[in-house]
């Protein structure tokens, strides 16, 4: 899955009165938008994540400030800076994620292709590389 993860250029309308960018599901991300939930007010320091997912796929976007990304599929890891609030990185499911070095008032906005659901989350790494052990 790790080929899959891309940065998304997201549409810019710019303007001397302030930037705007949109998204819409299924147009500029490849799945229709179920949930949409946003992480802000990370103190230094500290780190969110540490899971994957079963079946949801994602797009996280630095809607204002920046903070990186690194993941892990099981064979590879790949480490991404987020800081455009046009770049969207897409995420497929089953990858390892982890966000750290989150700059002071960052905001993480997350589009996501599924509503919240627990038994969607490997939540023990060691369970997620036994299982994608045996994906085809
Ligand atoms: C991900 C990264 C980027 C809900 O009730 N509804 C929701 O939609 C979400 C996302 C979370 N929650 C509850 C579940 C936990 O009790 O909020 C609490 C914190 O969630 P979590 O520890 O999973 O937060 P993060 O920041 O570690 O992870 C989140 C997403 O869960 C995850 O899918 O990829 O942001």
């Amino acid at each position: 899955p790790l080929d899959q993860v891309r940065i998304i250029q997201l549409p810019r309308v710019q303007d001397p009165r302030g930037n705007l960018t949109f998204v819409e599901g299924e147009q500029h991300v490849p799945f229709d938008i179920k949930r949409v939930y946003y992480l802000y007010d990370v103190p230094g320091g500290e780190t969110r994540g540490g899971h994957a997912h079963r079946d949801l796929e994602q797009v996280l976007i630095a809607a204002s400030g920046s903070f990186e990304v690194v993941l892990d599929d099981g064979r590879a890891r790949r480490t991404f800076l987020l800081n455009r609030p046009y770049h969207g990185l897409y995420l497929p499911r089953l990858i390892w994620r982890e966000l750290e070095n989150f700059s002071s008032g960052s905001v993480c906005l997350v589009l996501a292709s599924l509503r919240y659901d627990e038994a969607d989350y490997y939540r023990d790494y060691d369970e997620f590389i036994r299982d994608i052990g045996c994906q085809p």
